[in-house]
């Protein structure tokens, strides 16, 4: 059989297993981590999040899960200053999200996160996580 085969058929045969070769290492590549925040795996009062963050290897890119009673709390992506006063901008505060499933694909740098529900991220109710 191979003894029939011409030498296009060869390249063609070649270049098929680079192709497969490279898209290997893009799927290995693209393959992100996802973390459910906390170690109790609840947004809620009982945690310090942003010592549990501190923990974590996340890199740009990983997804970042909030979960909890969706009544209950909310999550804004927020700023430096944000994070610090405790205060979501309006244009943050209209990004919150309340399912109680919440994702956030992680940026390069810090990523703050706030519970936006008066007093909540007072009472502990935000993070900061460094994204490689
Ligand atoms: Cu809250």
């Amino acid at each position: 059989m191979s003894a029939l085969r011409t030498p296009l058929v060869s390249k063609f045969l070649l270049i098929s297993l680079i192709l497969v070769g490279l898209s290997s290492i893009s799927i290995v590549k693209a393959a992100k981590s996802f973390y459910i925040i906390g170690d109790t795996g609840t947004w809620g009062f009982l945690e310090q999040y942003s010592a549990w963050a501190f923990k974590k290897p996340f890199v740009a890119g990983d997804v970042v899960v909030f979960r909890y009673p969706a009544t209950v709390h909310n999550t804004v992506r927020v700023s430096v200053s944000g994070y610090d006063s405790c205060v979501a901008t309006e244009a943050e505060s209209k990004k919150a999200l309340w399912t109680g499933d919440d994702r956030y694909s992680l940026k390069k740098g810090y990523n703050y996160f706030i519970c936006g529900i008066g007093g909540h991220c007072n009472a502990g109710m935000k993070i900061k996580i460094f994204a490689k």
